[in-house]
């Protein structure tokens, strides 16, 4: 068996659920070659990567997929990129607001996936779920995780990729997490 970690995120911005969680939580814990080991993380920037490279490490993870909450969208969208840019249109969790700030001074622009994440939208949708592979995840929490965990796991075994989720309204997350097994599956 292989391990895999799997994040998730607290509420943020003045909501009580994050539909990432409610996601997550309802995972298996295993999922064809994949045991799988979940983290909540806060949303703070800097802080949720530090955790999450601390959980890959205890778990002696060989990838990791975070996932996150995208109010707006539709459907559930594996992101192909990581930028070097901060922008906190709300102050996170610690009350901080970078804006316009790289996630790690004098490093690359950005960074791809390191994992199949056109593959994952493509499972998703080969099963009648909405999905769709993403170029952008964001300047905020989210991304500043997505770059540092790739930025930290440059050139080394373990490989990476981000999930957003809509909103519990938008999609159950009975079916957020049946999209999410499907693109585990399909690593
Ligand atoms: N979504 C935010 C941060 C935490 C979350 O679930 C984002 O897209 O950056």
């Amino acid at each position: 068996m292989k391990n895999l970690l799997v994040t998730c995120f607290e509420p943020f911005g003045g909501e009580t659920v994050n539909a990432s969680r409610e996601a997550v939580r309802l995972l298996p814990a295993r999922i064809g070659a994949w045991t799988l080991t979940t983290a909540e993380l806060p949303v703070v920037f800097g802080e949720a990567a530090e955790l999450a490279v601390r959980a890959a490490q205890a778990a002696d993870a060989e990838a990791i997929v975070c996932v996150g909450q995208a109010a707006g969208r539709d459907r559930v969208t594996p992101e192909l990129v990581a930028l070097n840019l901060q922008y906190a249109r709300i102050p996170d969790n610690r009350g901080d607001a970078p804006r316009d700030l790289p996630v790690v001074p004098v490093a690359r622009e950005a960074y791809f996936s390191t994992l199949p994440v056109r593959a994952m939208a493509e499972a998703i949708t080969a099963k009648g779920l909405p999905a769709a592979l993403s170029t952008s995840a964001g300047i905020y929490v989210c991304n500043d995780l997505y770059y540092r965990l790739l930025h930290r796991f440059s050139g080394s075994a373990v490989r990476v990729a981000f999930i957003h989720v809509p909103q519990v309204d938008v999609m159950a997350p009975e079916a957020a997490a049946k999209a999410l097994a499907l693109a585990i599956a399909a690593i």
